[in-house]
């Protein structure tokens, strides 16, 4: 082995945000081991705080943003990010290719089960260990025993071999050029983004997150459900649910807190229907829209408000009932259902929901701690208050968010702690 003084030591920032992340990196066998024994912890703390599982996802982000492979685990030693348990796991890793407490993490059934269920849409892991608890050891052993499924889980179920398939780049470059061709008839100058991991080079993932605005602030308003009425008449919409924005004007307050929501932005959270014919080839909106049954804008979704788009509230009561989304999964269908969330952000918030909606989650919940412990501001995908100047700073792009925060400028790709 070579001498420790000429290995290549760690020079790394305090915080993640500091510090470029990109997608591809040297120490990917570390990270997806601490990475198996962040979510094994995160399974066992459910409920309560996360810091055990995020010992292990910090540890992993030094780790990826090293631009070179740790070859020896003096070179980890002393790292605050690296505590001795992860500082265990690479040095096993070192010497044996493999460690132990993670080889048998993915072979316990217990881990298996929780992990698996909790990928269904509408379960976390909270629900996910009490179905193991009561026996249940299959997706399709949830779908008839489990009571009390909310429609997300009922949804989730029936359709989890589709929805357990990554959605790839090229469905949601699909999906997001269709949307953003009804969104354009419906509001001229809308601005339509991909967003999620897919916005930080990622060429897969669950599902597709696109976040709107326009320019001019308050032509967002009411925007969404006359979208959702024209994608429900393109066949585009399996179910989902659209939730009121619900920040008012707290959000301009020193007080606002999101208090466990991710967010308070108006949003969609639903399945959608997507044609195979998506994930062959690129698809020409016009073309698109052109095949589609219904051709002709929809009559009055002109004046369509939040209050008038309900019908898959009458979709959730269907599936309590006969026409079930189970029966409806089973047959053959031209199209694969996907996870898709909407978020229509103010323009005067859009960069900040823009950053937020971004991900990655560690990345924000670094950037966001940063901003609080070492400048006393508040971070949200609503905006930065400056708790000193006691007022809301403004931002018209990404870069200018970090200016505010003192930070040097990452682009989403390196934003993937
Ligand atoms: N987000 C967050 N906190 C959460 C959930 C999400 O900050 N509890 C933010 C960061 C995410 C973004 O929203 O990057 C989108 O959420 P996803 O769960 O879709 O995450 P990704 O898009 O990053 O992952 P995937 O590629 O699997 O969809
Ligand atoms: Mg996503």
């Amino acid at each position: 082995a070579a001498p420790i003084e000429t290995l290549p030591q760690i020079t790394t920032t305090e915080w993640a945000c500091q510090r470029a992340t990109p997608l591809r990196h040297f120490n990917e066998i570390f990270c997806t081991a601490l990475e198996v024994l962040q979510l094994k912890a995160e399974f066992i703390d459910s409920g309560q705080d996360h810091l055990r599982s995020l010992a292990f996802r910090r540890a992993s982000c030094v780790l990826k943003s090293l631009p070179f492979m740790i070859t020896n685990v003096k070179q980890v030693k002393g790292q605050k990010d690296i505590g001795g348990h992860s500082r265990q796991v690479i040095k096993e890793i070192l010497g044996e290719g493999f460690a132990t407490e993670v080889e048998e993490t993915l072979k316990d059934a217990w881990f298996q089960k929780v992990k698996l269920f909790s990928t269904i849409f509408g379960v976390g892991p909270a629900t996910a260990k009490i179905w193991v608890e009561q026996g249940v050891n299959t997706v399709a052993e949830a779908l008839v025993k489990c009571e009390r499924k909310n429609w997300m889980v009922q949804w989730g179920l029936a359709f989890h071999d589709d929805l357990s398939d990554l959605v790839q780049l090229i469905e949601a470059e699909n999906l997001t050029a269709v949307i953003r061709a009804e969104a354009e008839r419906i509001l001229p100058g809308v601005i339509v983004t991909l967003t999620g991991g897919f916005r930080r080079g990622k060429t897969n993932g669950h599902d597709v997150d696109l976040l709107f605005s326009h320019p001019e602030e308050g032509k967002e308003v009411n925007f969404l459900p006359k979208l959702l009425t024209q994608l429900e008449q393109r066949s585009l919409i399996l179910c989902g649910k659209l939730e009121k924005s619900s920040y008012g004007d707290r959000v301009l307050s020193r007080d606002y807190n999101t208090k466990g929501h991710m967010d308070h932005y108006e949003k969609w959270i639903g399945l959608m229907k997507l044609p195979k014919r998506f994930c062959h080839e690129k698809i020409d909106p016009s073309e698109y829209r052109f095949l589609m049954s219904n051709n002709a804008p929809v009559r009055g979704v002109e004046n369509c408000t939040v209050d008038d788009y309900e019908p898959h509230s009458k979709k959730q009561r269907m599936c309590d009932g006969e026409p079930s989304a189970m029966s409806l999964a089973s047959v053959p269908r031209t199209w694969t259902a996907r996870r898709v969330d909407l978020v229509i952000a103010p323009y005067s918030m859009y960069y900040y929901a823009l950053l937020g909606w971004t991900g990655s989650k560690q990345f924000n919940r670094d950037i966001r701690l940063y901003s609080q412990k070492s400048l006393n501001q508040k971070l949200t995908s609503h905006g930065l208050w400056n708790f000193e100047q006691n007022k809301k700073l403004p931002a018209a792009n990404e870069e200018e968010i970090f200016e505010h925060l003192s930070l040097t400028y990452q682009k989403p790709s390196d934003r993937n702690c």
